[in-house]
């Protein structure tokens, strides 16, 4: 069984947001053209208490971009973004919600972050996605959101370390590149790691 995973298309990685991904609505439409292919249709949403230690604000004399040591991990500090019932953390208004089955939510702890739908970046809390994706019996998991260098990356990471078939729909995901190549560079990591790269019309091609 196949599921599309949508990972964080949210008003603050948008244009115009608070964390914008450049280009980052046009995934949007794509995403659209995809829902009716499949059955499962599941959403990660980053979801940030406002004193989350993410965010450059709650660090006196820190920058936007600075990279500290959160309790023992590497933390990139970005704007305040997806705070918990702010309009830049609710989906996208072009986005077909309705489609969605189920909404995972990420990063609620402010002590550490979540770039990954399934874990938080220790790799000690578990989000659920997983067991509801075994308790579908999902085999084949499509990715597709915002954005490429950070979420949809840990998550296509993950996905694949729990055996899931991963393949990430790569015109409908953009980078962050906060350096110039860091998509393509992240691209390159996933599909090292086992995840297939492929377009929206490859998957319209192979799939009913
Ligand atoms: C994300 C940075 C911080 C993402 C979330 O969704 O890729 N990036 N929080
Ligand atoms: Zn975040």
């Amino acid at each position: 069984m196949k599921a599309l995973l949508l990972v964080d298309i949210q008003n603050d990685f948008l244009p115009g947001g608070a964390l914008e991904v450049p280009s980052g609505d046009a995934v949007v439409p794509l995403v659209n053209e995809l829902l009716p292919l499949f059955s499962q249709v599941v959403a990660t949403q980053d979801w940030h208490p406002a004193q989350h230690l993410s965010f450059a604000s709650n660090h006196a004399g820190a920058k936007i971009g600075d990279v500290i040591d959160l309790n023992g991990l590497e933390q990139v500090l970005w704007p305040d973004h997806c705070v918990q019932h702010s309009k830049g953390a609710a989906f996208s208004d072009d986005l077909n919600v309705d489609a969605i089955q189920m909404v995972f939510q990420k990063g609620t702890d402010m002590n550490i972050d979540s770039y990954s739908g399934f874990f938080d970046n220790g790799h000690t809390k578990d989000t659920g996605l997983g067991d509801y994706f075994h308790s579908q019996g999902i085999t084949e998991v499509f990715i597709v959101g915002l954005a490429t260098d950070y979420c949809v990356k840990f998550t296509a990471l993950d996905a694949v370390k729990l055996g899931f078939n991963t393949a990430v729909i790569t015109d409908a995901t953009r980078a962050v590149n906060l350096h110039p190549q860091d998509g393509e560079i992240a691209l390159k990591d996933m599909q090292q790691a086992g995840v297939r790269l492929i377009t929206s019309a490859d998957l319209k091609s192979t799939i009913n």
